[in-house]
């Protein structure tokens, strides 16, 4: 099974066919980190690479993202039996009172696609519950919002962290249509990320 062939088929957001190519290439005896690397996370770099130049838009990458993790699917417990290193833990979640997770769901994707382990918490999500993933060893604690009468739970949920004496433990990567670099900066988050491919991007350069 040749994997320039999967990677292909998830550039191109064929699921069925990105699942069965995995499934011959695991019968065929290709290592479950070669078949993520070489196929799956090259994949979803390009995809990247293509949402960023503009080649590519929210469709393509959502179903580029849905076929990525069809093979995932087939790949975690192979991976899990290897040790495979993950790239870090990131928890990710839709700030309180905010409802809007295609974004979320998107970021959550990407990072799973470029090795992170992420938990996702859903919507609508309480500084504490933030705070409870940091405590469970989140190593990120990845927040979106869409609202601009949300963006303050950012804030409030950097608070709870340092209240909680998590701060120095876990980085804050903030993103969502209102949020901008110099939000950040102003409530302290670590990084802000405009897409969901440097969302990834930035994800690996704030765990060393
Ligand atoms: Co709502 N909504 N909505 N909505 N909605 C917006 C955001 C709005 C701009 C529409 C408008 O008025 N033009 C407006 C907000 C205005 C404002 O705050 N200034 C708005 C409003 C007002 C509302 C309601 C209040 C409407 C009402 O009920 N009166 C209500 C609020 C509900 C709530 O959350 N409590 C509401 C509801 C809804 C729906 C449920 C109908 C639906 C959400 C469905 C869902 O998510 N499951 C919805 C939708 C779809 C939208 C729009 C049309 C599209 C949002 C979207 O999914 N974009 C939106 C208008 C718009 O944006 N054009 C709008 C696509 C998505 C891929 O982009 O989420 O920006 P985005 O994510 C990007 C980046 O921002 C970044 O990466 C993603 C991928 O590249 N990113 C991160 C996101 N999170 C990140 C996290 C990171 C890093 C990067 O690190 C952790």
């Amino acid at each position: 099974m040749d994997l320039r062939a999967i990677c292909q088929n998830v550039i191109d957001g064929q699921a069925p066919e990105t699942e069965s190519g995995v499934k011959a290439a695991l019968e065929a005896g290709i290592p479950a980190d070669a078949i993520l690397n070489q196929s799956l996370i090259a994949a979803m770099d390009e995809v990247g690479r293509r949402f960023e130049n503009g080649e590519f838009f929210v469709p393509e990458m959502l179903i580029a993202a849905r076929a990525m993790q069809a093979g995932l699917k087939l790949l975690k417990p192979h991976l899990a039996k290897a040790e495979i290193k993950s790239a870090g833990k990131v928890a990710i979640g839709t700030v309180k009172g905010d409802l809007h997770d295609i974004g979320k769901n998107l970021v959550g994707m990407m990072l799973e696609g470029t090795g992170f382990e992420v938990c996702d918490l859903g919507v609508d999500v309480p500084p504490e519950a933030f705070v409870k993933a940091a405590q469970d060893g989140a190593q990120v604690i990845g927040m979106s919002a869409l609202l601009t009468t949300t963006m303050g739970r950012m804030e409030e949920t950097i608070e709870a962290l340092n209240a909680a004496g998590l701060r120095g433990k876990v980085k804050v990567l903030i993103g969502g249509a209102p949020v901008t670099q110099g939000f950040a900066n102003r409530i302290g988050a670590d990084a802000f990320a405009p897409d969901a491919s440097s969302a990834a991007r930035v994800a690996r350069q704030l765990i060393p």
